[in-house]
This record gives C-alpha cells, structure tokens and sequence, in this order.
C-alpha cells in the first residue's frame, strides 16, 4: 500500500509511522485516519514488527482534528463529532492499546488536542524539548477526547489534569516530563536518534513478556488488588512456557548475552 498523508516504514525489527501533512501541524483528516487505520493493520499482521514508532514531520507532532473540515456556519447542519469519534479516533486509540507490543512516541513538536491524546496514550513518550502539549478542546467548547479526560488525572493527578483541561495551556516538554506527563524530554536534534535506538532495544526484547507488561499494566487501572495478584499469576504461569523465559534463564546461567526470538 503506499501512503500519502503518512510515511511506513519497518526495519531494526521496528515499525515507524510518520504523520505527513505539515503545511497544518499534521492535523487529522478522515484520510490520514484512513492511512494510519491501514498501516495499524499491517504491522498487526506481520510478525517481525516487534515495536512501533510513532511521530510526525515538520514542526508539528500533531494539531489534533483538522479544522478547516468542520467549516460551521449558524445556518448550517452542525457536524456529527460523535461519528467522527466513533469512526475514527476511539478505534486508534484502542488499537494502540491493544497492540502486542510497545509503541513509543516521538513528539517532534506541538501536539494539540486529541494530537496531545494520542501521543499520551503511547506506551513511551519522548518528546523535543521544543514540543509543547496543548488540551486545547476547552477554546473550542468541547471535552479532551482521545482518552483524555480518562489518562490526564491518572498521569498527572487531578488538580493538574483540571487545570490543563480548563485552561488549555500549552506545557512544555521539560515540564511535561517533571510532572510525569510524559517519560523523557531530550534535545531536539538527539529525538529521533534516541526514539530509534529506543525501538531496536524494544525490538530485541522479549516481546510477549513486553506485551503481557503492558496488558497488566493497563489492567491495574480497573482490578482490585486481588484481582491483579491473580493476573500476575497466570500470566506467568504462562509466560513461563515461552521461548524467551528459556533463552533468558540460560543467557543468565551461561553468562552470555540473550538472543531473544519474540516468541
Ligand atoms: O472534530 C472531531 O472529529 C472531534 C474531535 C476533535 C479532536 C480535536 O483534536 S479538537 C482540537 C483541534 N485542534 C486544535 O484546536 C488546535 C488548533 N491549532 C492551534 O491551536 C495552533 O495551530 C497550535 C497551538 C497547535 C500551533 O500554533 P502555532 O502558532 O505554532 O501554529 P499556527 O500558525 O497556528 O499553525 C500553523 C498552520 O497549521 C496554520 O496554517 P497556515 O496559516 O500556515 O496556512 C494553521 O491554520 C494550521 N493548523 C494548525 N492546527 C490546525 C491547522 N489547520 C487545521 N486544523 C488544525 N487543527
């Protein structure tokens, strides 16, 4: 398949998607939602893609929904936003979570409403200390979507998370990092190297057991605490049985270094 609005690649056992469309901050429009939905499925698919990398080009990460495809006039029919949700940003976000494998972020620049979500929402966020991110859905009378209202208070903590909300000021990197928004800030010319060696740590990891940290992980947020020690159990009753449990034990045993098949 080849792209237009995003940019595919896969190699170091590694997949990177860039968002494509900097003359508007990489904004959201139903086709690069389209794409993007098209290169999820692809990775999904292929079982060499043992982490993702998601970032964008230009100087924007992400500018959330394209606006200028909600032209709204008082006479006119307002838009379903709610379709649009529904189609389109809810099913990436779920996917992003359900992916079995890490998805690392690098935010190359402002990411503004659901472009700020979504960028949360990934497993490791590095981002240019020149980035900022912007709940800016309250200058436009709506909600954070793209998960937001559910992932900034647990991030944040809710005076923080209300504030941001309400406000929609911009935060930057090294604060986003300091207040646990985000994993890292680090300078803008080392992001995308520091992004790709990242991945291909990922990538060479035990990629069930990264997953199945990941599943608990977001699990935790809704389990008891019973409930929680049960998961750990079976999980690695079962994780137990893989090849890569085997080849770690003995890499340790052997003093040598791991070779870690994913499986
Ligand atoms: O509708 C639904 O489906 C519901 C879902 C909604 C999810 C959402 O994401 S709602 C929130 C939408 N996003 C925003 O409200 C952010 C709008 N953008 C901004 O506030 C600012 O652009 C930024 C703070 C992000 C960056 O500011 P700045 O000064 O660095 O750049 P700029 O000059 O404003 O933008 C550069 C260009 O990108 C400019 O185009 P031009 O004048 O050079 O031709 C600007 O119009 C364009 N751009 C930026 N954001 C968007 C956009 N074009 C369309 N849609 C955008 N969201």
């Amino acid at each position: 398949m080849s792209y237009q609005y995003i940019k595919f690649s896969r190699r170091d056992g590694f997949a990177q998607v860039t968002l494509n469309r900097p003359d508007s901050l990489n904004a959201f429009t139903a086709a690069m939602h389209e794409e993007l939905a098209e290169a999820l499925t692809e990775i999904e698919a292929d079982a060499s893609v043992r982490a993702l990398l998601l970032t964008g080009t230009g100087r924007g990460f992400c500018a959330g929904q394209d606006l200028s495809d909600r032209k709204v006039s008082a006479d006119g029919e307002a838009p379903d936003l709610g379709y649009s949700i529904e189609t389109y940003y809810n099913p990436l976000l779920r996917r992003l979570r359900a992916l079995p494998m890490p998805v690392v972020c690098a935010v190359n620049g402002v990411a503004a409403g659901a472009g700020a979500n979504i960028a949360l929402s990934c497993d490791l966020v590095l981002a240019a200390r020149s980035a900022r991110f912007i709940q800016a859905f309250c200058r436009l009378g709506l909600v954070p979507d793209s998960g937001g209202t559910w992932l900034l208070p647990r991030l944040v903590g809710d005076a923080r998370a209300r504030a941001m909300a309400l406000l929609g000021e911009p935060v930057p990197a090294e604060e986003a990092q300091r207040i646990g928004l985000i994993y890292r800030a680090v300078d803008d010319e080392q992001l995308m190297a520091e992004a790709r060696g990242l991945c291909a740590r990922l990538a060479s990891a035990p990629t069930r057991g990264l997953a199945a940290i990941k599943r608990l992980l977001q699990s935790a947020w809704t389990n008891d605490y019973d409930s929680q020690l049960d998961l750990e159990r079976d999980t690695q009753r079962e994780l137990g049985r893989s090849d890569d449990y085997r080849e770690g034990v003995a890499a340790f045993l052997e003093k040598r270094e791991a070779k870690f098949s994913g499986r």
